[in-house]
């Protein structure tokens, strides 16, 4: 067997040990969150803004530190990589297991870059986190906001929204009246922390709403959007 094999035979062997530790509700030793932030960062920087998803994906929105749920989503609909999942962000805050919660799913993605695609929501951000409860959960659990901050740099790093087979597009939370088309929003720069306005924030923020057209959304970022009167099924461009 080549060098090459071995060790990726004993990386993945220690991803699974890894995966099994955080299955059990245990939160992983800061040096392993580091090597596992960087391997992550390292994969997600060579995705695109807009990463594109193949069916059949399950595909799980806020899990808020909610460990027990997500634990329960996998017992549903199976573990990876037997079944492909997309994690539409919002990893972390509210519940009291954001750290084993965002771990697990990162872990996930190492271990199976191929099956597992995830994306950014509006909590993966240095600000949001340390009003509900992320940043507060690392000092307790790591003595120091150091996992806080490679955990929060690693979010700079995350897709802004998938795609799955042409057809469905899934931001976190919704459209931005600045962009029209999937190749515009693979235009933006997107590491960085989440903007207050503007296209990134959007694709954030926004929220669908039965009113027509654009709005002003009542949480203070982004857009609400209904329907526009006599608007094609897809925008242009979204084939
Ligand atoms: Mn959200």
């Amino acid at each position: 067997m080549s060098l090459g094999r071995v060790l990726a035979q004993q990386e993945a062997a220690i991803l699974d040990a890894q995966i099994g530790q955080l299955g059990e509700c245990k939160f992983l030793s800061e040096s392993d969150v580091i090597e596992l932030a960087a391997k992550c960062k390292e994969l997600l920087q060579q995705e695109p803004n807009v990463t594109h998803v193949k069916a059949p994906v399950v595909v799980v929105g806020d899990t808020h530190g909610q460990f027990h749920d997500l634990l329960e989503i996998f017992k549903i609909a199976g573990r990876a990589p037997d079944t492909n999942y997309l994690f539409l962000g919002d990893y972390v805050d509210r519940g009291y297991y954001s750290v084993e919660t965002v771990c697990m799913v990162i872990a996930l993605k190492v271990r199976w870059p191929q099956r597992v695609v995830i994306i950014r929501g509006n909590h993966e951000s240095r600000q949001i986190t340390q009003v509900y409860g992320f940043y507060e959960e690392c000092l307790r659990k790591y003595g120091s906001p150091r996992i806080w901050q490679v955990l929060t740099d690693l979010f700079d790093s995350l897709p802004l929204a998938a795609v799955i087979e042409n057809q469905l597009f899934c931001p976190h939370a919704g459209l931005s009246p600045q962009m029209d088309t999937v190749d515009q929003i693979n235009g933006l720069s997107r590491f960085e922390e989440v903007p207050h306005e503007g296209p990134m924030c959007d694709l954030l923020w926004s929220d669908p709403d039965d009113r027509m057209g654009w709005g002003i959304s009542p949480r203070g970022a982004g857009y609400t959007y209904g329907q526009v009167r006599g608007a094609r099924a897809l925008p242009r461009g979204w084939s």
